[in-house]
């Protein structure tokens, strides 16, 4: 399979196999991306986290196209919250966006409710890979570093919500288990957008002491 090289990446052209690399969507949830969802309760904007549906649905298209192992997350908890931890919970009482109180789409943040769900427009196709998890970061208490191996993969290109938060937990994590780490930049929201320029500039400053971001439409032109 050829080496592919994106130009366009800060701070330089970060290069990957597609046979080795997986998409990793992370939490793009109807709890972060849909009105009366965990995020909005939080007292959140939702418009970002909504935009970038639509380029997070190309990239997976593409992906889809070239045969890259795809991977979707969501942070979510049991109905009766034995994997949340107590600190997590009581901050979000306090925030009053309570996980497990009953919203418009159900409990929030518990599996199975519809604020769990994946919003419609990214819904997972047969043999993708759906992660699960209680936290921030996507390998922490989950599957996912062994799915990984099983199937050889050595890079991720990152998208999702939020940036500075799951997003960057899983590149942080990602990176100490050794994957080179492609975070896209229009196809990442955090609520607040300095919190997402902040997020991004940390990844590729000091040489890209986490790795590389990039736009998304190189990345789909690469993959077709
Ligand atoms: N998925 C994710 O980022 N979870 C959060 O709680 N993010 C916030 O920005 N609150």
């Amino acid at each position: 399979k050829p080496t592919l090289t994106l130009n366009e990446s800060l701070p330089y052209p970060f290069v990957f196999r597609p046979d080795r690399t997986a998409l990793v969507v992370i939490d793009m949830q109807n709890d972060f991306c849909a009105p009366g969802g965990f995020g909005e309760r939080l007292g959140n904007d939702i418009s970002s986290t909504r935009s970038i549906i639509p380029v997070i649905s190309r990239v997976m298209a593409a992906a889809r196209f070239a045969g890259l192992m795809i991977v979707h997350t969501r942070e979510g908890h049991l109905p009766d919250l034995s994997d949340c931890p107590p600190s997590k919970l009581r901050r979000s009482r306090r925030q009053g966006a309570g996980i497990g109180d009953e919203g418009p789409m159900g409990r929030i943040l518990i599996r199975g409710e519809r604020g769990h769900a994946i919003v419609p427009e990214l819904t997972p196709e047969a043999g993708e890979i759906i992660i699960d998890k209680p936290g921030k970061g996507a390998f922490f208490q989950t599957d996912l570093q062994a799915i990984l191996e099983e199937n050889r993969i050595e890079a991720l290109i990152l998208c999702g919500v939020t940036t500075h938060v799951c997003v960057h937990t899983t590149l942080r994590e990602a990176n100490d288990r050794g994957y080179e780490c492609l975070v896209l930049e229009d196809a990442t929201a955090a609520f607040d957008p300095e919190d997402h320029a902040a997020a991004l500039r940390m990844i590729w400053q000091q040489g890209g002491i986490f790795g590389w971001t990039s736009m998304s439409e190189p990345v789909v032109k690469s993959l077709r």
